[in-house]
């Protein structure tokens, strides 16, 4: 039986957008788990009910219900041991600071750059919503975060010399196979690679090389991802 993946849509309900649903998109494919995803919008309200908070990912497995991509990784290396996510408690607690450090630097260096295109694919009724908590959250309109983002893209690239500087040495943010650190990076990155036209990584970067390693995998899953 497929584990039933609740996922945020845009408008069109094939193009999905979330970091943390693609963290667990790719969490599944490495496992091997069939899957079958749910559109879900902000304002649906739906995970609410039976999940107990209002976010997504929120995995349904044979009745079980879990919420949070980091949760869900746990809760998938514990039920499908193999292949594995973290390669064991090591593993695990780099992936944590990996995790640390993408929901608290990386995803909002990216919100600066794409936040207001967000709202050009975002579901109609998800509009008001999305814009009042994100201006509230920024103190600032979509339009001004997002402003100048031309002139500072080069900060935000200077931002991921860490991960640039592991992958002159390693193919993988996992040393030489993919890993959850893998998924988590990269899941963050299908944000803007799906939801926006801009070109947040330079061709040539090595993270670009990665991130195209990391779309092939699993099939093409990342490939085959919709854009807008
Ligand atoms: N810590 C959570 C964060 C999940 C999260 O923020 N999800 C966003 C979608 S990308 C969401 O559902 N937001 C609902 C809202 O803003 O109302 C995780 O890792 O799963």
């Amino acid at each position: 039986m497929s584990i039933i993946l609740y996922d945020l849509a845009g408008a069109d309900p094939d193009l999905r957008f979330s970091p943390y649903c693609w963290r667990t998109r790719f969490a599944l494919a490495h496992k091997g788990l069939p899957v079958e995803t749910v559109p879900w919008r902000f304002t649906d309200g739906a995970v609410i009910a039976f999940s107990g908070q209002g976010k997504v990912p929120v995995i349904v497995d044979a009745g079980k219900v879990v919420s949070d991509s980091w949760v869900i990784a746990d809760y998938l290396e514990e039920q499908a041991p193999t292949p594995t996510l973290f390669g064991g408690p090591t593993g695990r607690a780099h992936a944590s600071f990996v995790n640390a450090w993408a929901d608290s630097i990386l995803v909002g260096a990216i919100a600066r750059f794409i936040v207001r295109d967000l709202l050009d694919i975002i579901d109609p009724k998800d509009v008001d919503y999305f814009r009042s908590s994100r201006e509230a959250r920024f103190g600032a309109t979509l339009e001004a975060v997002q402003a100048g983002r031309e002139d500072r893209v080069a900060a935000f690239r200077d931002l991921l010399l860490p991960v640039r500087l592991h992958l002159r040495k390693n193919q993988w943010l996992g040393g030489a196979a993919p890993s959850y650190a893998d998924h988590i990076v990269a899941g963050t990155l299908m944000w803007p690679y799906c939801a926006s036209r801009f070109e947040l990584l330079e061709p040539n970067d090595p993270v670009a090389h990665w991130q195209g390693r990391m779309l092939d995998l699993y099939g093409g899953l990342g490939r085959a991802a919709k854009r807008a």
